[in-house]
């Protein structure tokens, strides 16, 4: 949904809160040029105490994580960060949203070296509902093997959510999308699985949970990390450094993707070859209840998660 469609009227930047149109970057900022900044991706959910962002620390850790790899400074504290998320969630009336932070170098001049760009910073929220359509999550999705690889993490640190790491993710997913899938997945240097170009990857087989490890080119993703305390809690063995080649994924019992836009995404083919019955299968649809529940708060347990507006 365009931007221009949503009822979205404030943005925190650099400290202030600026109107939705005024909240402008200059043309030459380095960010633009170069693709030098960091950003994360949030939600807020409407639970039954009222909204509350999910697992925002981690994402915070996350995002001053990715800028220290790039030397970039973001001179706002955790709680600058905090407030205006939440202030921008309360004073727009939403239940529920995503939550874009980034911080970039700015504009000063051009070149490869930031010296003397400022780190600018901002926050965006807006509502975002199922990242691949309402029906991908009971449907689940068709995706394919990308022509494309992930970068090595000796090339670009894939565990910094850095923006220029997307020019990658859009190449895939453009790549499947015009080939008629919903979404591609996309294998490491080495020719294993790393994951989607905005998901973590889960492969189910014989009733064990397989995800590939970080060593793998892949971005720490923090529903990951959630899905896989899930998982263990419903008895589940997870491996979460597993190594998988691209066949192994045709002879899964189930797939799916898991993110903070994508959530608990179940996929039913991979190049056209239907995982196990070529619907969400049954652990699929075990630990996406789980997660569904936990983030509306109607289950029990890990109130540390939640930061509630
Ligand atoms: N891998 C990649 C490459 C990735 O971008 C994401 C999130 C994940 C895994 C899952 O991470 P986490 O959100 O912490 O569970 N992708 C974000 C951006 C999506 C977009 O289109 O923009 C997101 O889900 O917010």
């Amino acid at each position: 949904m365009s931007f221009a469609e949503m009822d979205v009227e404030t943005i925190w930047m650099d400290g202030e809160y600026l109107d939705w149109e005024e909240a402008n970057v200059h043309v030459l900022s380095h960010g633009l040029h170069y693709g030098t900044g960091v950003f994360e991706g949030a939600r807020c959910y409407d639970t039954e105490d009222g909204p509350a962002l999910f697992r925002w620390e981690e994402h915070l850790d996350r995002l001053y994580d990715s800028a220290k790899t790039y030397d970039l400074e973001i001179e706002y504290s955790r709680e600058e960060l905090t407030e205006a998320a939440l202030e921008l969630i309360r004073s727009q009336d939403l239940r529920s949203c995503y939550i874009r932070p980034i911080a970039f170098f700015g504009y000063d001049s051009l070149g490869v070296s930031p010296k003397g760009c400022p780190t600018r910073v901002a926050i965006a929220v807006w509502p975002w509902g199922a990242y691949l359509g309402e029906e991908a999550i009971e449907e689940g999705v068709e995706v394919m093997v990308s022509s494309w690889r992930k970068h090595a993490s000796s090339q670009i640190p894939t565990t910094s959510k850095t923006t220029g790491l997307y020019v990658n993710s859009m190449l895939a997913g453009e790549e499947a999308r015009r080939n008629g899938y919903a979404e591609a997945l996309v294998l490491n240097k080495e020719g294993n699985v790393a994951e989607g170009p905005g998901e973590n990857l889960f492969l189910v087989r014989d009733g064990t949970i397989y995800t590939p490890g970080l060593a793998q080119s892949i971005l720490d993703g923090i529903t990951r990390k959630t899905v896989i305390t899930l998982a263990r809690e419903h008895g589940y063995t997870v491996n979460d450094q597993a190594v998988i080649g691209r066949g192994e994924l045709y002879t899964a019992d189930e797939l799916f993707f898991t993110g903070t836009a994508a959530e608990v995404t179940p996929i039913r083919a991979v190049d056209d070859i239907e995982i196990g019955e070529g619907t969400r299968g049954p652990v699929t649809e075990e630990l996406q209840s789980a997660f569904f529940e936990l983030v509306e708060g109607r289950a029990e347990g890990h109130e540390e998660w939640f930061r509630y507006v």
